[in-house]
């Protein structure tokens, strides 16, 4: 069997608040049979895909609030992508709000699915990593209150058997954690499939924030090789609702080479053939787990967080 995934970073550009969900959808379709033109099974989309990236503001009514969420999935909006992805024979990658009644209460989760290429979710993520606030902050143009409309994803990161190989999710911020990655590589994971909605002025400091676009790939190209898999990241970008959040879609082999690469802030395909057996060169060799890595010094480590003196 072949372990050749074609897959495609579906970008895409602003989503405007007054976009409805059923245009924003014939959006996704357009892109996905782009994709599936230029020889894609797989579409990765990005975080939050349907609508605009509300947290940015601050919503108090309860009912506004949930209209940005989807409580089915799919649903009567959604359900078009699904038959479109069962009759192209293409699966994906899709992030939305998650809203759920779990243990007897509603629950909020930025989410990301897996839908194989019969239209079926073979997998679901929620998003651990939240950035932001929970409160507004005074003196921003946008909030970023994620931490007020979702919860932290209560799933791990879990991988998942499909498309021939070990597929893994995650979405965004988590993107700059290494241990996203590592959780996932101790799985055998294969590809890391990840949405991101990125405002250039992400944390308010003009020098960090001038490297935003070199701390996007840094992430992504660090967590493909120190995992030998196969990372595809997907921006929402452009200037959206006067946000202005950074393209750079990538497509990442294990070697941590991007091997292709968006270049507008708009709608856009990018494509790469990915041969899930490359990472096993670098999982035999400089990055076998099995062999080279040592749980037990990591552990003394942990043990030992308390020997290093307190400055003075
Ligand atoms: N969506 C998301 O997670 N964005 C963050 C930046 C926002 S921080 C206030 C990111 O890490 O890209």
């Amino acid at each position: 069997m072949s372990r050749i995934v074609h897959t495609a970073a579906a970008q895409m550009g602003p989503i405007s608040k007054s976009e409805t969900r059923r245009d924003t959808v014939k959006r996704l379709i357009e892109l996905m049979r782009e994709a599936k033109g230029r020889g894609a099974e797989l579409v990765v989309f990005t975080e939050l895909a349907l609508t605009t990236f509300f947290p940015r503001w601050m919503i108090e009514d309860e009912a506004e609030l949930d209209s940005w969420y989807e409580s089915e999935m799919p649903g009567p909006e959604t359900r078009a992508l699904f038959e479109e992805a069962a009759k192209l024979g293409v699966g994906f990658y899709l992030g939305y709000a998650e809203l759920v009644n779990e243990g007897g209460r509603r629950r909020r989760f930025n989410t990301s699915i897996l839908v194989d290429r019969s239209g079926n979710i073979v997998g679901k993520y929620r998003k651990v990593h939240l950035p932001g606030h929970s409160e507004p902050q005074a003196g921003r143009t946008h909030q970023h209150l994620e931490k007020r409309y979702f919860e932290p994803g209560n799933m791990g990161f879990g991988v998942w058997r499909a498309f021939g190989g070990v597929m893994g999710m995650c979405i965004c911020n988590d993107r700059r954690w290494p241990e996203t990655y590592r959780v996932m590589g101790l799985q055998g994971v294969e590809m890391v499939m990840l949405g991101y909605n990125t405002p250039y002025d992400h944390t308010g400091h003009k020098d960090i924030d001038s490297l935003t676009q070199f701390h996007n790939h840094l992430s992504m190209q660090a967590g493909a090789y120190q995992n030998s898999t196969w990372v595809i990241g997907t921006a929402k970008c452009g200037v959206e609702e006067g946000s202005n959040m950074v393209g750079q879609s990538a497509i990442i082999a294990p070697s941590g080479e991007i091997v292709a690469q968006s270049y507008s802030l708009e709608d856009e395909i990018i494509t790469a053939r990915c041969d899930l057996d490359l990472g096993k060169r670098y999982r035999e060799t400089i990055f076998n787990f099995g062999k080279h890595r040592e749980p037990e010094a990591y552990r003394l480590i942990v043990e030992r967080k308390g020997a290093i003196p307190p400055a003075e």
